[in-house]
């Protein structure tokens, strides 16, 4: 290991897709408006500003289609640029959406070829991901899904889709691989509508799984604000299931096309709140910043919204721990009974009878009473707002 790398100890786990700061910036609309970036460049610049790893596509790395003597070129570039730097690859996935091939979907193509080409292209960036570090193996179906619902039969897609899933969770068990993969849900975009489309959809599918307890999720924040859904809701039982393997942060702006702006540029108000109960739920896993430096900017502007992102969290774990430690926050918080939620609504050893001959519980209760209680909700939100603010 040279200095460099040892010097190389971030304490924060942030990490950032080759795919992020390397788009060129291509839209339906428009052509490229930055060229190609080298990744062994990306590494270095990453590191520079204080990321501690990158993760990747096959084909971001290695050029869909190249064979095997290009292959290990590309790969013997790369880790020489991880070994120089000290990154991390904590996480690695597989591209099944460019290529014409998958534009019916990989895993749930109606193409059995297609499915069976698509299980092997994960297979081999498996044994890559593997050999570079990677414990999370991030599954985005983006293809898996249709624009009519007359062109697949939902029930059997999903029976390819947990096909896939049990026989990728044999390859690695056999294999003694030690990684996990985890699901990124999205509900539209590029298809018309995407199968598992939100953190709900996802649970319930994984639940299904032979080896359910390889597989979790990867929520982004983006993906879920597209439907309108509230994403600290949908980390908190993501959290509560043991599901949350890895974690999408990016922006995004009511519901919309997929903006992928910085962490906190979309509603920083639910990034403060998803700040906060990552920090608070004791979460250890990555940081990673899957968002898209704007079509607009240059490439000054590109590594200054790579750091935008890590400097956006690091501000909202400040205000958030200062928001948990204020006294009045503590106070507004006993008064808005928040506290009073973690006793159980019956005792220990209560049994329904039990419950059945308290008449406090019903005869007696005085349900007016109780509703024309105000609950202070509004004064611990404001409070909140004037610690994100700085104003507190
Ligand atoms: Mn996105």
């Amino acid at each position: 290991m040279t200095s460099k790398a040892a010097a190389h100890s971030p304490v924060d786990k942030f990490t950032f897709g080759l795919w992020t700061v390397g788009w060129q910036a291509r839209d339906p609309f428009g052509d490229a408006t930055r060229p190609p970036l080298d990744p062994v460049e990306i590494v270095q610049r990453l590191a520079e500003l204080g990321a501690y790893g990158v993760t990747f596509h096959d084909d971001d790395l290695i050029p869909f289609g190249s064979d095997d003597a290009a292959r290990q070129q590309h790969i013997a570039r790369f880790r020489k640029a991880l070994a120089a730097t000290g990154m991390k690859v904590p996480m690695a996935t597989t591209n099944l959406f460019t290529h014409p091939v998958f534009k019916d979907g990989a895993f749930t193509s109606n193409d059995r070829a297609v499915r069976r080409f698509a299980l092997r292209k994960v297979m081999r960036n498996l044994d890559l991901a593997v050999e570079l570090g990677a414990e999370t193996y991030v599954c985005w179906g983006g293809r898996e899904g249709t624009e009519y619902d007359c062109s697949k039969d939902v029930r059997v897609a999903l029976d390819r889709l947990r096909e896939a899933f049990n026989v990728l969770g044999t390859y690695c068990k056999d294999r003694g691989y030690r990684i996990r993969f985890a699901i990124e849900p999205k509900p539209n975009e590029p298809r018309g509508d995407i199968l598992l489309p939100t953190i709900g959809h996802a649970l319930a599918f994984i639940d299904t799984l032979e080896h359910k307890e390889l597989v979790g999720l990867n929520p982004e924040v983006g993906h879920e604000q597209m439907a309108g859904l509230n994403f600290v809701h949908g980390i908190a039982q993501a959290l509560w299931h043991k599901k949350l393997f890895h974690i999408d942060l990016n922006g995004q702006r009511g519901i919309k096309y997929d903006q992928d702006l910085v962490f906190g540029h979309g509603d920083l108000v639910s990034a403060f709140f998803l700040v906060d109960l990552l920090e608070s739920a004791g979460y250890d896993g990555p940081r990673h910043f899957d968002y898209k430096p704007s079509r607009t900017e240059d490439f000054e502007g590109v590594w200054a919204s790579a750091a935008a992102n890590m400097r956006m969290y690091r501000l909202l774990r400040d205000r958030a721990a200062k928001f948990q430690k204020d006294p009045e926050v503590v106070a507004a918080k006993r008064a808005a009974r928040l506290p009073d939620l973690a006793q159980t609504t019956l005792a220990p050893g209560e049994t329904c009878a039990d419950l059945l001959r308290d008449r406090s519980a019903f005869e007696t209760f005085d349900a007016n009473a109780h509703g024309s209680r105000g609950c202070g909700f509004v004064r611990l939100h404001q409070l909140a707002l004037e610690h994100l603010l700085g104003a507190r």
